[in-house]
Order: structure tokens, then C-alpha cells, then sequence
């Protein structure tokens, strides 16, 4: 007989500077079937994806927030982070600014609003611009480490480099942090 298919609702965001790669890496996971409700006085998207995992009998539907060009702004933080398990902390290999300001602005806001012990990946984006590269990937791995990430992945949204894996890693750790 089978089992009965389980079923979790996950709200997830993705932390970084603008121009990291955040929505692109979003649009890469979720194709075209996505739905997006822009909320203006968030200056936030909101997309859904139901992620299903065979191999556990449960579909995961997940609730993506994501920042729309207000990374510096106003974003009515409480409401964003309220209710979140789980983030990609997102940086740019080409742009090291951006990994600087991973742990002092956007650890630590997700720290901070986020009142549950929330789970979080470090990610390295734009991995196909590696002659640009100006972070290593050995770096990724020591600050993954010194911020007690679950995981650090390279990605690339661009062609849709480990972008699945990062999301469904993401999703993996979150039902073990359950
Ligand atoms: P954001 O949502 O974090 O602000 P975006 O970032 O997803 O809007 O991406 C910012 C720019 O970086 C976009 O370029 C986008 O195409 C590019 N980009 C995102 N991910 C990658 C990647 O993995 N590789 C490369 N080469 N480029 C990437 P434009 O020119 O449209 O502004
Ligand atoms: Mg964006």
C-alpha cells in the first residue's frame, strides 16, 4: 500500500546585492510555469514552485520572495523575512563588495528577522565568468564555514549551472532543520 504523499508549504528568500543574480537565478529554477505577485509596498516578487521529492513521498511547495530593485531601500523588512525557513545568501565571484556584504549586512538582517533558527546556503553566482573572477572559490569555502552555511555551491543562472541543486540542497536542509 502506498503511503500518503506529505505536503509542506516552505516560504524561502534569496539575500544579496542587487545585480547579484537573485531573480535570474529564480527564473532559472522555476522556468516558465512560475507565477509572480508583485507586492509594490513590499518592493518584493513573491513566486510559487512546488518542488516534488520522490524519493521522500512529499511535495514541497515553496513560497520565493524575492527583492525587487529595493536591495538599498525601504522593504518592509518584518513582513519579508516573517515566516521564513530558509534563504540563499547570494553573492557575485566578479564583485567582491558583494561578498563582503554578505555576512555583515545580509547574514545579519536574516538573523535578526528571522526569529526561527532559519537555514541558509552560501552561493557564488556567475561561475561562467570565471576570467572576471575576483573571489575564489576556496574563499566561498572558508566563509561558508566561518558563518556555519549549510552548504556553498557556485552557480550560474545564466546557463542554469547547479541552480537546481541549490534550491532542492536549500529545500533538503530545511525539512531536516523541521
Ligand atoms: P538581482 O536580481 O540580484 O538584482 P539579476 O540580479 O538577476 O537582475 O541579474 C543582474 C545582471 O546579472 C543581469 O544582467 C543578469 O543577466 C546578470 N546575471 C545574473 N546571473 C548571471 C550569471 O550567472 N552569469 C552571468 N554572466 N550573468 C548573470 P543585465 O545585463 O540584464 O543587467
Ligand atoms: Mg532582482
Amino acid at each position: 500500500m502506498m503511503n500518503e504523499e506529505r505536503e509542506y508549504v516552505f516560504k524561502i528568500t534569496l539575500l544579496g546585492d542587487a545585480a547579484v543574480g537573485k531573480t535570474s537565478l529564480i527564473s532559472q529554477f522555476v522556468e516558465t510555469t512560475f507565477q509572480e505577485d508583485y507586492k509594490p509596498t513590499l518592493g518584493a516578487n513573491i513566486i510559487r514552485k512546488d518542488v516534488i521529492l520522490d524519493e521522500l513521498n512529499a511535495k514541497v511547495r515553496l513560497i520565493v520572495w524575492d527583492l525587487a530593485g529595493q536591495e538599498k531601500y525601504n522593504v518592509v523588512r518584518s513582513l519579508y523575512y516573517q515566516g521564513c525557513v530558509g534563504a540563499l545568501l547570494v553573492y557575485d565571484i566578479t564583485r567582491a563588495s558583494t561578498f563582503e556584504n554578505i555576512e555583515s549586512k545580509w547574514l545579519n538582517d536574516f538573523k535578526k528577522y528571522v526569529k526561527k533558527e532559519g537555514v541558509y546556503l552560501l552561493i557564488g553566482n556567475k561561475s561562467d565568468l570565471n576570467e572576471q573572477r575576483v573571489i575564489q572559490t576556496s574563499d566561498g569555502d572558508k566563509l561558508a564555514e566561518k558563518i556555519k552555511a549549510s552548504k556553498f555551491i557556485e552557480t550560474s543562472a545564466k546557463f542554469g549551472e547547479n541552480v537546481n541543486s541549490a534550491f532542492k540542497t536549500l529545500v533538503y536542509q530545511i525539512l531536516e532543520n523541521q
